[in-house]
């Protein structure tokens, strides 16, 4: 409802486990009120804009490189304003620890709440075959043996460390997505509908 405090969970796991997947059956269930907003989907539409940040932007992504985190978090907060919602699932983010340092200094006050960050667990031999088939009609520029090889380095070395924190918060739900789309969904829908 307008003017509640924003709720967030943000959701991770590897580069086709299934994030912008699994976020969109949620936010289609209108009455859970989500509104679904995918770090990657804003940096590529930046990209697209021909903003002044497109050709850095382009570079970190060609490189499977995380974006400066300024970046990302004014994106992210320009996006939760413009929806009208107060409930959200952020998708790819945040993807390091610079990452969750800026997120905490903008939302510094506790002006959002962040219930949990959903890990969407998956075999790196079973997301990258998601990805090499998704790349024949995708046209994303790091849909390819090479990129995913660096996605998943950059997973490895600096996004695995945030998971763990978030575990070590005691604020880490758990999905394997090495099921069917529905079988992943049931869980997710599970861990969604728990938040009061
Ligand atoms: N698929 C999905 N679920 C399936 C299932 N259960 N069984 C079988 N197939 C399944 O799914 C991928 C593919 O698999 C699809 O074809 C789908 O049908 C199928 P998807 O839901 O798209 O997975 P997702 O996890 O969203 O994969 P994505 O490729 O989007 O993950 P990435 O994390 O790599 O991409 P993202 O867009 O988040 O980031 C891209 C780049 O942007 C990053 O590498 C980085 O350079 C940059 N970035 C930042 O710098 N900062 C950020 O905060 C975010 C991104
Ligand atoms: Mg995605």
């Amino acid at each position: 409802s307008v003017g509640a405090t924003p709720h967030v969970v943000f959701v991770l796991g590897g580069p086709g486990s299934g994030k912008g997947t699994q976020c969109a059956l949620i936010a289609e269930e209108e009455a859970l009120g989500y509104a679904h907003l995918s770090a990657g989907d804003l940096l590529r539409a930046e990209r697209n804009s021909g903003s002044e940040l497109a050709g850095m932007i382009n570079e970190f992504i060609r490189e499977g490189k995380i974006v400066p985190a300024e970046v990302t978090v004014g994106l992210l907060r320009k996006a939760m304003e413009k929806s009208g919602k107060s409930r959200f699932l952020i998708d790819g983010f945040p993807r390091n620890p610079d990452n969750l340092a800026a997120w905490e200094a903008s939302t510094a006050g506790g002006a959002v709440v962040v219930d949990f960050a959903l890990f969407l667990d998956c075999p790196e031999e079973i997301m990258t075959e998601r990805i090499m088939e998704r790349g024949r009609s995708s046209g994303r520029i790091d849909d390819n043996e090479e990129a995913i090889r660096k996605r998943l380095v950059t997973y490895r070395e600096s996004t695995m460390p945030i998971i763990k924190e978030f575990e070590a918060r005691g604020k880490l739900r758990e999905v394997n997505s090495d099921q069917t789309i529905e079988e992943v969904a049931v869980e997710v829908r599970r861990h969604i509908s728990a938040i009061a």
